[in-house]
């Protein structure tokens, strides 16, 4: 017989509003501030002056009653605000699942893009409404919103992954997402 280290989740239904970016019922829900992406932007004296400038969010993601443990699937919708902080699109901090668990996003509203790096090799997936972005076992992940409006997506990942934040500080993410004249423009992590 199956056993859990917690006990698991009845079946239900989890209502999706794509318009509203929201799921019911639903569970916690993070705010992240210009001030939790410290380390992040290349530009940190422009990072440090959009802290001082009202500290905006820059993304949110509520999630749904689905826990984040073993064998079980939770699900969030993360929206990302648009903007640009000394050139460098709005993200997410980005992460590694320690476990090295795949995970996919599905494209809701707005543009956005799926950056992925393996330590050695970067991959981007542009995102629109209706796009499933795979990110195979092993891939940091982070999101970019490359529009002017909100960028929301829907991610479905193993509850028992774990989200390992300072991977992206040590190794950082292959390259970098700046607003170019015309478009998306790419520069390697570590240029100035
Ligand atoms: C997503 C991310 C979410 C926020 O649900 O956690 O988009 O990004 P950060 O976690 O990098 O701040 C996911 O990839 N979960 O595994
Ligand atoms: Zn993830």
């Amino acid at each position: 017989m199956t056993t859990y280290s917690s006990l698991p989740v009845p079946p239900m239904s989890i209502r999706f509003d794509p318009a509203g970016g929201t799921l019911q019922p639903e569970g916690p829900t993070l705010t992240r501030r210009m001030s939790d992406l410290e380390g992040l932007f290349r530009d940190h004296a422009a990072w440090e002056q959009a802290v001082a400038d009202g500290d905006p969010v820059v993304y949110s993601v509520v999630s749904s009653r689905v826990p984040e443990v073993e064998r079980e699937l939770p699900q969030s919708i993360t929206t990302i605000q648009p903007g640009s902080t000394a050139g460098e699109l709005w993200m997410t901090k980005g992460h590694q699942h320690p476990n090295h668990q795949g995970e996919i996003y599905l494209g809701i509203s707005g543009h956005g893009g799926l950056l992925m790096f393996n330590g050695t090799e970067t991959e981007w997936v542009d995102m629109t409404p209706g796009t499933i972005g795979y990110m195979p076992p092993g891939w940091a992940h982070r999101s970019i919103n490359v529009g002017d409006e909100p960028y929301s997506f829907l991610a479905v990942y193993p509850g028992g992954a774990g989200h390992d934040y300072g991977w992206v500080l040590e190794h950082g993410m292959g390259r970098r997402v700046l607003a170019g004249e015309t478009g998306v423009e790419f520069v390697d992590y570590s240029a100035d």
